[in-house]
């Protein structure tokens, strides 16, 4: 082969290898922040790269203690927007999983954590 088209074949196979980047969900903002110190959490909010299906998304809080539980999102909200309110939270480490549907059709998934001072 010439060195063009063992490039352009190169080229053509790190395409094919990319992963679907562009439309898949990522998470570029929360509130509170990964691993913020809060005095309070009246709410969290996730802000993603894309428009997400909130339908099929889902939010979970793990307490420093006791049973993970799925928060209620909010709706008419953003469409690269989550959102939930919280019930008054006691001080320690709090854990917020995230699970969305990206547009492209990948479920993806991450976690972050904040604190609740005394
Ligand atoms: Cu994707």
């Amino acid at each position: 082969m010439s060195r063009l088209s063992t490039l352009l074949v190169a080229g053509a196979l790190a395409l094919w290898l990319a992963p679907a980047a562009p439309a898949h969900s990522l998470l570029i903002a929360s509130s509170p922040g990964a691993d913020a110190v809060v005095t309070a959490a009246p709410g969290v909010a996730l802000r993603f790269n894309n428009r997400i299906a909130e339908k099929l998304s889902q939010l979970r809080l793990l307490p420093p203690r006791g049973e993970p539980h799925v928060l209620p999102l909010g709706t008419g909200g953003a469409v690269d927007a989550l959102e939930a309110p919280l019930p008054p939270l006691m001080p320690g480490r709090y854990r917020v999983e995230w699970r969305v549907l990206s547009t492209d059709g990948h479920v993806v998934s991450g976690a972050f954590a904040f604190s609740v001072s005394p």
